[in-house]
């Protein structure tokens, strides 16, 4: 695990499953209709309890019908470790030229600043979009430690959590760290 300060707060880059982590939220990269799928939204749904985190997900969509890029809702844990899931839906790779880097960094803040507005202060995030959405690794990694740079020095959190599955991804990470940080 590698730690940074940044402002008042700490970015952590670990590698492991971020179903087991006791954090106030963790962040799922989901599909914008909320209704789960495989890579880490499938395992989040596992963990968590399938009916239970499915059913309120369902109210969100009831609600508001589906995701616009790069918003964040929230749900409780259910069975997790984690107080609460931020679910938000990444771009999908279709080559950068169609607002893909912007769209990730909203993930990011928008998730931020709903954990804010609900007065939690540790987040974690896996890599949004680095699965199955096709997004090169070294540029989301980029993107993402660059807004998470942003939201600590705002307060948003005080601590944020980049989780990598792998220890290919991890080193991924850890390298755009030392660019970016
Ligand atoms: N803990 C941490 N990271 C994980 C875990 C885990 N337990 N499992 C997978 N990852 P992906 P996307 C990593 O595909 O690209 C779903 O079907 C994984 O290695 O989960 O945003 C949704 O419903 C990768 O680095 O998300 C959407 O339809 C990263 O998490 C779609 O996939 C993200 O990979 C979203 O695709």
């Amino acid at each position: 695990m590698e730690r940074w300060k940044i402002g008042d707060g700490h970015l952590f880059i670990r590698e492991g499953d971020i179903t087991t982590l006791d954090v106030d939220c963790i962040v799922n990269a989901a599909n914008s209709r909320l209704r789960g799928g495989g890579g880490v939204d499938g395992a989040i749904h596992r963990a968590a309890g399938q009916d239970e985190l499915q059913a309120a997900c369902r109210d969100i969509i009831a609600d508001i019908g589906s995701l616009t890029p790069g918003q964040a809702v929230i749900t409780p844990g259910f069975a997790l470790p984690a107080r609460h899931i931020i679910h938000t839906a990444g771009p999908i790779w279709h080559g950068g030229s169609q607002g893909e880097a912007e769209h990730l960094a909203r993930c990011y803040r928008a998730s931020m600043e709903l954990a804010k507005a609900h007065g939690l202060a540790t987040i974690a995030f896996p890599a949004i979009s680095c699965g199955i959405y096709g997004y090169p690794e070294a540029e989301a990694a980029r993107i993402a430690l660059t807004a998470i740079r942003r939201g600590l020095l705002d307060g948003l959190v005080s601590e944020a959590m980049m989780v990598l599955h792998g220890p290919q991804s991890f080193h991924s990470w850890t390298e755009a760290a030392r660019d970016v940080l």
